[in-house]
């Protein structure tokens, strides 16, 4: 494996897993394969998870790591070919990617959804330009449109955790009072049909996610009948992606045009009496009592920390991935 960005570039996913649960088990038994070798881990956004578990991930693998966060002390990037650079970006994106290259044999970039243009983060405006002018294997700590080492720790978690064959999974919308990003709903639902699950994705009217993503999980807008059975519910709030209201928060955008209580969308009690006794996952970091209240979110059947917790293997697998087929 020489990118990682995609559900697809694993294979079959339920041999992913499988070999996941394995590095899980011996985690420290493959350090012979980054000996000598650099991970270097470049972040746009900010990031508690992700900037830990994959230093650890690595250096379980026996890797030296360099995080760099461009925006603390790195020269601002200008990403556009073509523009007069008079402006307050010192450095373009197409002499640092080879620069940053020099120094790494295998480059992690996290860059969000700018929410500027569409067709820019669909995509993929600033992870191509590291796989195309980097020359070195790369992964995604979550870019425009994905946060596939996520999607996989959060598959790992349901199957160490499912109690039925073909679990029912409900991945639901709740509210928040920002403008986040499509990436992690995205790789969920498509990573939770890839798993071969039962996948129920609900939403308001409005925040239809692009189909490319959902396709083989059923649309269900109503909450509590969506609830219903389920064994998992993964709570997450995104943005919109229809065109027109791409990026928007329409609660706060467009007060008043969608005829929704959105309040009644948090995850409580009221929801979870329905389901299967489910889990509750989220990827964290959440907001408490907007995307999920406090009783549900420390519950007994909150999966938050162990999901967390296989970041690091979830990332430890992709990279063991790369390492063993690249070097
Ligand atoms: C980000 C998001 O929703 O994509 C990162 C989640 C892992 N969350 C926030 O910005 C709060
Ligand atoms: N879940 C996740 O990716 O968290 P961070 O944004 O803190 O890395």
């Amino acid at each position: 494996m020489r990118y990682y960005t995609n559900v697809k570039d694993l294979g079959n996913l339920q041999e992913a897993i499988k070999e996941a649960l394995e590095v899980k088990a011996h985690r420290y038994d493959y350090q012979h394969l980054g000996k000598n070798k650099t991970c270097l881990l470049i972040f746009f956004n900010n990031s508690l998870r992700t900037r830990l578990s994959t230093q650890k991930a690595a250096q379980n693998l026996g890797m030296n790591t360099i995080v760099l966060d461009v925006n603390a002390g790195a020269w601002k990037l200008e990403t556009q070919r073509g523009v007069i650079m008079d402006g307050d970006k010192a450095e373009h994106l197409l002499e640092a990617i080879p620069v940053m290259a020099c120094y790494a044999d295998i480059i992690g970039v996290r860059s969000f959804a700018r929410f500027e243009s569409k067709k820019d983060d669909y995509e993929e405006l600033i992870l191509s330009q590291f796989i195309k002018y980097s020359g070195k294997p790369v992964f995604s700590m979550e870019c425009a449109t994905g946060h596939p080492l996520q999607a996989l720790a959060d598959m790992i978690t349901i199957e160490e955790h499912k109690e039925t064959a073909r679990p029912k999974v409900v991945m639901t919308w709740a509210p928040h009072p920002g403008r986040l990003p499509q990436a992690v709903p995205n790789s969920f639902a498509q990573f939770a049909v890839a798993a071969g699950y039962e996948v129920v994705v609900t939403h308001p009217h409005g925040y239809e996610l692009d189909p490319k993503f959902t396709e083989g999980a059923t649309i269900e807008y109503d909450q509590m009948k969506a609830f219903e059975g389920a064994d998992f519910v993964y709570a997450k709030n995104w943005s919109a992606y229809q065109d027109g209201y791409y990026g928007k928060n329409l609660e706060k955008d467009f007060p008043g045009q969608f005829n929704e209580d959105w309040k009644s969308w948090t995850v409580s009690d009221r929801q979870m009496a329905v389901t299967n006794n489910a889990h509750f996952m989220h990827c964290l970091p959440v907001r408490r009592n907007m995307i999920v209240t406090d009783d549900v979110i420390e519950g007994p059947r909150s999966l938050v920390i162990p999901e967390a917790a296989n970041r690091e293997i979830s990332a430890e697998t992709v990279i063991k991935r790369i390492l063993e087929t690249e070097f």
